[in-house]
C-alpha cells in the first residue's frame, strides 16, 4: 500500500449533557480525525486527546502539531500499519497522536484488503455488552435519575465518576435504590494514598472495582492501597504501554486494567496489553473517551477480545451527541453490535461530517 497523505480534520461536537469528572466539564468535545489516503484505500483514524491537557499531557492542538510537523513526515517511507510504530518510536510519548494516525493507516489497510478489524484483532463475540460511564452531578436526586434513565435503555453495568466529596453517598445511594447491579467508580487521580482509609469506605457497596484512585505515576501507591482496600483496583491513565501494564500487575498495582486505545499508541499496542493482562489472568475492559462513531467503531472490536470479560465504556453514540458523524450505534438488549465490514466498519457521513468540521488541512507524504 502506498500512503499519499493524511487528511487532519477538526470537528465539533456538542454533548447531550455536560460530562463532569474530578479533572473538569466537557460540555463540547473538539475532536481531531485522521484520514490517511492511500493508492488503494482511504481510513479513518480517531484521536481521543482532549481540549486541554487535564485527563493527560496530551490535549488536541499539541496532537495536531506533533502530528503535521514530526508524525506525518516520519511516515514518508511506511507502507502498512505495522510499520507506523517503529517509524514513530523515536518520538517520546504523545501516544493519542500515534493512535489516530495508525489506526488510519489500518484502517486504510484493512479495507484494501477487505478484512475487518475485528476479526484483525482476533475478536470472538459478534455483540459487546455496554456500561455507561456517569458524570458527577449537582445532586444525589439528580445522578439517582440520570442512573436509573440509563438502566432502562439497558445498559449493563453502571460507572460513577467520583471524588473527594461525591463518594461514599452517591455510591450508597445508588446501590439502595438500584440493587445488586453491576457498579463501579472512576477517580480519575483525584485521591492520595493518605486518603485509603477513606476509601476503604466503599468497601461494604460490592464494587467491581475502583479506577485510577491515585496520580498516573503513582504505580506503588495503588499497590499499597489494594492491600488497604477490598474494592479491586482498576488503572486507566497508569496503563500507559504493555510494558508499564505487566509492571503493574507484577507490582500487583492492579487487579483489572482498562485499555484505552488512544491512550497506549493505537489498537496494535491495546492487542498486545490484553495479552499480557490474560497471560497474568488479570481481566480487562474497554474504556473510552466520548468518540464519535469512529473511534467507537474500532473500541467495539478490541471489547469483543476474548479477554474482556467486563463491560466496557462503549455507549451507545446517543449517550454522547444527538447527532453522530456516522450511522450511530444503538443500543440492542444492553449490547452494541461488533462491524463486520472492512477496516473499522463503518464511515463518517458525509453531510453530518461537513456540519461539525470547523477545520481540514491536507499533508502530502
Ligand atoms: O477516565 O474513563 C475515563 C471520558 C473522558 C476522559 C476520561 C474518561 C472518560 C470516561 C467516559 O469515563 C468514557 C466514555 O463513555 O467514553
Ligand atoms: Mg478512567
Amino acid at each position: 500500500m502506498k500512503l499519499t497523505g493524511f487528511e487532519l480534520r477538526r470537528i465539533s461536537m456538542p454533548l447531550v449533557s455536560p460530562f463532569r469528572t474530578s479533572f473538569g466539564t466537557e460540555t463540547t468535545r473538539d475532536v481531531l480525525l485522521v484520514r490517511a489516503v492511500s493508492t488503494e484505500a482511504e481510513g479513518w483514524g480517531e484521536c481521543v486527546a482532549m481540549s486541554g491537557p487535564l485527563y493527560s499531557s496530551e490535549y488536541v492542538d499539541a496532537a495536531a502539531d506533533v502530528l503535521r510537523r514530526f508524525f506525518v513526515p516520519a511516515l514518508a517511507s511506511v507502507d502498512s500499519a505495522v510499520g507506523v510504530g517503529p517509524a514513530l518510536s523515536r518520538f517520546h510519548g504523545h501516544r493519542m497522536a500515534k493512535a489516530a494516525v495508525e489506526t488510519a493507516v489500518l484502517d486504510a489497510e484493512l479495507r484494501a484488503e477487505n478484512r475487518p478489524l475485528a476479526r484483525e484483532l482476533g475478536a470472538v463475540k459478534d455483540r459487546v455488552p455496554c456500561g455507561v460511564s456517569v458524570g458527577i452531578m449537582d445532586s444525589i436526586g439528580e445522578l439517582l435519575d440520570a442512573v436509573g434513565g440509563y438502566l432502562e435503555q439497558g445498559y449493563k453495568r453502571i460507572k460513577l465518576k467520583i471524588q473527594p466529596g461525591w463518594d461514599i453517598e452517591p455510591v450508597r445511594a445508588v446501590r439502595e435504590q438500584f440493587g445488586d447491579i453491576l457498579l463501579q467508580v472512576d477517580a480519575n487521580t483525584a485521591y492520595t494514598l493518605a486518603d485509603a482509609r477513606h476509601l476503604a469506605r466503599l468497601d461494604p457497596f460490592d464494587l467491581l472495582l475502583i479506577e485510577q484512585p491515585l496520580d498516573e505515576e503513582d504505580v506503588l501507591g495503588h499497590a499499597d492501597l489494594a492491600q488497604q482496600i477490598s474494592t479491586p483496583v482498576c488503572l486507566d491513565e497508569s496503563i500507559t504501554s504493555a510494558r508499564a501494564a505487566a509492571a503493574a500487575i507484577r507490582l500487583r498495582a492492579c487487579a483489572i486494567v482498562n485499555i484505552k486505545p488512544g491512550r497506549v499508541g493505537g489498537y496494535l499496542e491495546a492487542r498486545r496489553i490484553h495479552d499480557v493482562c490474560v497471560a497474568n489472568d488479570i481481566p480487562v475492559w474497554c474504556g473510552g473517551m466520548l468518540e464519535t462513531g469512529i473511534g467507537r467503531a474500532a473500541n467495539v472490536a478490541l471489547a469483543a477480545l476474548p479477554g474482556c470479560t467486563l463491560p466496557g465504556d462503549t455507549s451507545a453514540s446517543d449517550r454522547y451527541y444527538r447527532t453522530d458523524i456516522t450511522p450511530p450505534f444503538t443500543l440492542d438488549n444492553g449490547y452494541l453490535p461488533v462491524p463486520t465490514s472492512p477496516g473499522i466498519g463503518i464511515e463518517p457521513l458525509e453531510a453530518e461530517l461537513a456540519a461539525v468540521t470547523t477545520a481540514t488541512e491536507w499533508l502530502p507524504l
